[in-house]
């Protein structure tokens, strides 16, 4: 089992000023991190992340919101960082995210929800590798 995974702060916390607050949550929740930088994704990089969800009706919504402003990107280490993680930011739904989780917290909708998780092991490497180089990873 791998303690990694890889989360990015989305454009719309960015924007409404959630990122450091938001960080701040993560590293009090016993996460430590691993690397971390701001950048924005050009429509062709977001296309690619998300490539796993190209035939879903709202993968030219996702591509477009998650390219439209910068975004934080992380590796964060903590014992069952993968469940433990997905635990914090709530449901993809914010409307059904418990109360407390930063989606709950932060999120507006279920397409512009705050926060991005991984969801296996697996899927947290290669997302972190898809961001950072093995220079930017601690
Ligand atoms: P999660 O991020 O909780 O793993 P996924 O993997 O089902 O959720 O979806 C990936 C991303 O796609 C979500 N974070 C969200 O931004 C977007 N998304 C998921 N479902 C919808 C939907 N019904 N409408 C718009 N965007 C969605």
């Amino acid at each position: 089992m791998s303690n990694r995974t890889f989360t990015m702060i989305k454009p719309d916390a960015f924007k409404n000023g959630h990122a450091g607050t938001i960080i701040d949550r993560i590293i009090k929740e016993g996460f430590s991190i691993k690397a971390m930088k701001m950048l924005k994704l050009s429509p062709e990089k977001a296309g690619e992340f998300y490539a796993v969800h190209k035939e879903r009706p709202f993968y030219g919504e996702l591509v477009e919101f998650m390219s439209s402003g910068p975004i934080v990107a992380a590796i964060l280490e903590k014992e069952n960082a993968v469940e433990d993680f997905r635990k914090l930011i709530g449901a993809t739904n914010p409307a059904n995210a418990e109360e407390g989780t930063i989606r709950k917290l932060y999120a507006t909708s279920v397409g512009e929800n705050a926060v991005h998780g991984s969801d296996s092991d697996e899927n947290a490497k290669i997302e972190g590798d898809f961001m950072f180089s093995g220079l930017e990873q601690f």
